[in-house]
């Protein structure tokens, strides 16, 4: 049985959030989330960049229920590599009120497919950040998508603002839906009209197939909790300007944070701060989320 340690300056997720002022609009999706192992169950790779703390699914699905959401979606992290197991055991655990990213390689059978999708699995997620993953040529990726997109799966997509420009081909010729994580990491020290951002919105103006995660305000802040202020202009944004392509996750358990853990609890108070109407905060927490990953029961 494999045994892993934490890395060193790992921070652990927040035992104990505190409880949303923000009440939740029934049926609301926490749309990027992930499962760590337990690494004795569910190994962690052993081409990973980091060995996180575990974070199960048990412990998941309580902060599901603590935080007042309903549904999950549960993205494969890099640690777990292309081994979907922990993915696929917490989706069936979840029963329907999960869906998953998986990570495939190309090589990846027919039934290898069918049996991700039949537990759940909708797409699969390229992470093209350099920190987390060593990214593999263009052709690597057509060749999955090739084999996915007659399931109807989307592609996840993570990368930092600077790389938008030089991966812009690749991005736009995309026959699926494409997701972007964390709003393409924007330096949000910049001016959300620059040309950083404004390429990052011309992305989803001229290609109404791209959705965008308004997540991760803990992540992309400089000026830290509790407010996450700086990051508000550039979630705000997206929200007003594409309100039926945006998405929310708490980005549980939060990996690779160094300067602070965040309160998964005010995380959920910094959506109305972002999501100025009811409307609003109703299509991108149920009606988008539930769109594109429980079709059938719209
Ligand atoms: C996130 C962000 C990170 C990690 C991963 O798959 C991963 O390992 O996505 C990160 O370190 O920025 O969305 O979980």
């Amino acid at each position: 049985m494999a045994s892993f340690q934490m890395d060193a300056d790992w921070l652990r997720f927040d035992p104990a959030p505190s409880k949303p002022r923000y009440t939740l609009p029934p049926g609301a999706v926490d749309a990027h989330c992930h499962v760590f192992g337990p690494g004795e169950v569910f190994p962690y790779a052993s081409e990973r960049k980091y060995t996180p703390c575990d974070a199960s699914k048990d412990q998941l699905f309580a902060l599901r229920d603590f935080l007042g959401f309903e549904r999950n979606v549960i993205v494969q992290a890099t640690c777990h590599g292309a081994d979907n197991r922990a993915l696929v055991d917490a989706l069936k655990a979840a029963g329907d009120r999960a869906r998953g990213i998986a990570t495939v390689r190309d090589t990846v059978s027919d039934d290898e497919l069918a049996a991700l999708h039949e537990a759940g699995v909708r797409g699969v997620r390229f992470n093209f950040v350099r920190r987390l993953v060593d990214p593999k040529p263009d052709a690597y990726y057509r060749a999955i998508i090739d084999r996915i997109a007659p399931l109807g799966w989307q592609v996840v997509v993570y990368f930092e603002a600077a790389d938008l420009e030089e991966r812009w081909d690749f991005f736009t010729s995309l026959p699926t839906t494409v997701v972007v994580d964390h709003m393409g990491r924007p330096d949000v020290t910049k001016p959300v009209d620059g040309l950083e951002f404004s390429r990052f919105i011309r992305l989803l103006t001229e290609h109404d197939n791209i959705w965008s995660k308004v997540s991760c305000p803990e992540r992309l802040s400089k000026s830290g909790p509790p407010g996450y202020d700086d990051v508000i202009p550039f979630a705000r944004t997206l929200v007003e300007r594409f309100p039926d392509r945006v998405l929310w996750g708490t980005d549980w358990p939060h990996p690779n944070m160094k300067g602070h853990m965040p309160d998964d609890g005010l995380l959920v108070d910094f959506i109305p701060r972002i999501v100025p109407t009811a409307d609003l905060q109703l299509q991108m927490l149920v009606h988008n989320p539930m769109r594109l990953y429980w079709p059938e029961c719209g």
